[in-house]
């Protein structure tokens, strides 16, 4: 249950975002707005409990006006770390990087270094899925893993107007509550990896770090 507990810590870090700076959905100026600024991170596993499934979510609040103009950063590396022995060191990670029109990801398999610098893995023979750009969601499948690349329309649900409400006093929150994101689009980066290939560990915690080239 430890994953869920990680999850949750996320989803508190988010809260507090939005209590300072309006939402995590925004964050330091120089990464605002760009596919360096993460807006949540999904785990979860598929109903047949034999796969996980991973999702980055970045550059929150696109307009659908402003969706088709918006593409990812080439100089921007997403990297989701995996975590299997409890340390909170990763000890896999899966690399995903834009190029011409697709996305590529590298991985799962163990990192040359752990901490804040990352080099893209070696060894491997990376998968790719063609960009989506529209609502027809292009879901790429090899070995066992899926992929996906695009537009998407916001999953993160808060009630922000009643959440200040209550900071101010106000019960408790409603039902049904009134999503804030409701019309607006993230980024997504989605894969879906088979548990058999993420190790032997009774656990798994699992993060994501964006990376600007240098
Ligand atoms: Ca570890
Ligand atoms: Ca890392």
């Amino acid at each position: 249950m430890k994953k869920t507990k990680i999850l949750f810590g996320i989803a508190i870090l988010a809260v507090a975002g939005f209590f300072v700076i309006a939402a995590d959905h925004i964050d330091a100026p120089a990464v605002t707005g760009t596919t360096s600024d993460i807006t949540d991170v999904y785990a979860f596993q598929n109903p047949a409990g034999n796969s996980i499934v991973l999702v980055a979510n970045v550059q929150g609040l696109l307009s659908p006006a402003d969706t088709p103009n918006t593409s990812f950063d080439e100089t921007v590396m997403i990297e989701f770390n995996i975590d299997t022995d409890g340390d909170a060191i990763e000890d896999l990670v899966i690399q995903a990087a834009p190029r011409d029109g697709k996305m590529y990801f590298f991985g799962p398999a163990a990192p040359a270094g752990t901490g804040t610098s990352s080099t893209f893995l070696t060894g491997v023979t990376p998968n790719s899925v063609d960009i989506t750009s529209g609502s027809s969601a292009i879901v790429a499948t090899n070995n066992g893993m899926s992929f996906f690349a695009g537009p998407r329309d916001d999953p993160f649900f808060f009630d922000f107007d009643q959440y200040v409400a209550v900071l101010g006093g106000a019960p408790g929150f409603n039902n049904p509550g009134v999503d804030k994101f409701a019309g607006t689009n993230v980024m997504s980066v989605v894969v879906e990896v088979p548990k058999s290939m993420l190790g032997s560990g009774t656990s798994i915690n699992t993060w994501v770090e964006t990376k600007k080239k240098q």
